[in-house]
């Protein structure tokens, strides 16, 4: 049976053009700055997004903690959601291996932090205070359901972090399905930061990637933070070559992952026991409530497992499912009818 994998977008495997544009990639030892394929993927990076420079790192997460390494001192202090992937799912990297401090801020159903809140957060002058030297946001926002920030709440945090002398990272794992979702360039959506991480092993389907952007010195620094967390490439060539075709050829395609995802929202809202808010369906993830508690959680994910839908089991009774490359209208139909039935049971 092949499976329907609504797991993450991270399953996607690699396009044909990218299999051969790797095959064929010129590559160079990146350590000397010589990979030229490297080079051009950062450079191309670096523009779409109207930043002056780049740098390719091996995962999302290195790539936020590259960021926030280079950002911050040891003992200073960052303002991020209580809900974002860096507070949540990144193994407090910051903590542990750079000594900085997160300060947790609510995150609204939305994506956002209330300005005012991170306004309160933001500490005064005082030698047992920390010092606050980051804000982070996250466009889209995954545990908000793939949740769109826009340009002027993105614009508002950059206006109180420049008033405060704070700077912005913006962790842009999915920031083409936010562009992509509003229908603006992307630059909208990074203007006035002073970094953002993208990754291309998500709905851009490259087997791996994420590219940190910011200033020419930033991206000097971050290099040296790269290094010293083991993630700098050699003939990393083979692997840019694959992010190069996912920025030529698979950003305006995401428009389909989200049509999809609204199908999924649509379906599940009239399928009894089970609860989702349609409105919320803005890009590619969707997250809804298992209501019907007759059925166990376990059983679920089997019966759904059994005929051939993979989904994510995020909270109690709260499940993911995220559309992609892989994911097929078809495939939604199909798994709206194996959710039916196993609501049916
Ligand atoms: N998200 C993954 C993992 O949590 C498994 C997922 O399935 O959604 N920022 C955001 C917003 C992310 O969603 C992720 C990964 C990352 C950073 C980290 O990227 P990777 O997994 O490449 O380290």
């Amino acid at each position: 049976m092949t499976m329907i994998d609504l797991r993450s977008d991270t399953v996607t495997h690699p396009t044909q053009a990218m299999r051969d544009a790797m095959a064929c990639a010129g590559v160079g030892d990146d350590g000397f700055g010589e990979d030229p394929t490297v080079n051009r993927l950062e450079a191309m990076m670096a523009e779409r997004l109207g930043m002056d420079a780049a740098l390719l790192v091996p995962s999302g997460t290195m790539s936020n903690l590259v960021s926030l390494l280079t950002h911050c001192a040891r003992g200073e202090e960052v303002i991020l959601g209580d809900i974002s992937h860096i507070f949540l799912s990144e193994v407090g990297g910051m903590s542990a291996l750079g000594s900085v401090f997160p300060h947790i801020v609510p995150n609204q159903p939305d994506g956002t932090i209330p300005l005012e809140r991170i306004e309160a957060a933001i500490r005064a002058d005082n030698i047992h205070f920390p010092k606050t030297r980051l804000i982070c946001l996250e466009n889209t926002h995954n545990r908000c359901g793939g949740a769109i920030l826009t340009p002027d709440y993105t614009a508002e945090v950059v206006a109180l972090a420049r008033q405060r002398n704070l700077l912005v990272h913006l962790d842009g794992a999915r920031i083409f399905n936010a562009a992509v979702g509003l229908g603006v360039d992307v630059r909208e959506l990074t203007r006035g930061v002073d970094s953002v991480s993208v990754c291309l092993s998500k709905g851009l389907s490259a087997p791996v990637g994420s590219v940190l952007c910011g200033s020419k010195l930033f991206i000097a620094h971050a290099r040296r933070s790269r290094k010293m967390l083991g993630g700098g490439l050699r003939q990393a060539g083979v692997l840019a070559a694959a992010g190069i075709v996912a920025l030529d050829e698979m950003v305006g395609r995401l428009a389909e992952d989200h049509a999809n995802a609204r199908r999924l929202a649509k379906g599940i809202a009239r399928i009894k026991g089970l609860v989702i808010d349609v409105n919320r369906a803005q890009t590619n993830i969707i997250f809804f409530d298992l209501a019907d508690r007759r059925i166990s959680e376990s059983e679920f994910v089997t019966h759904l497992r059994e005929q051939g839908i993979l989904l994510h089991h995020a909270a109690p009774f709260r499940f993911r499912m995220v559309t992609h490359h892989g994911i097929r209208e078809a495939d939604i139909d199909k798994t709206l009818a194996a959710l039916e039935s196993v609501m049916r049971k």
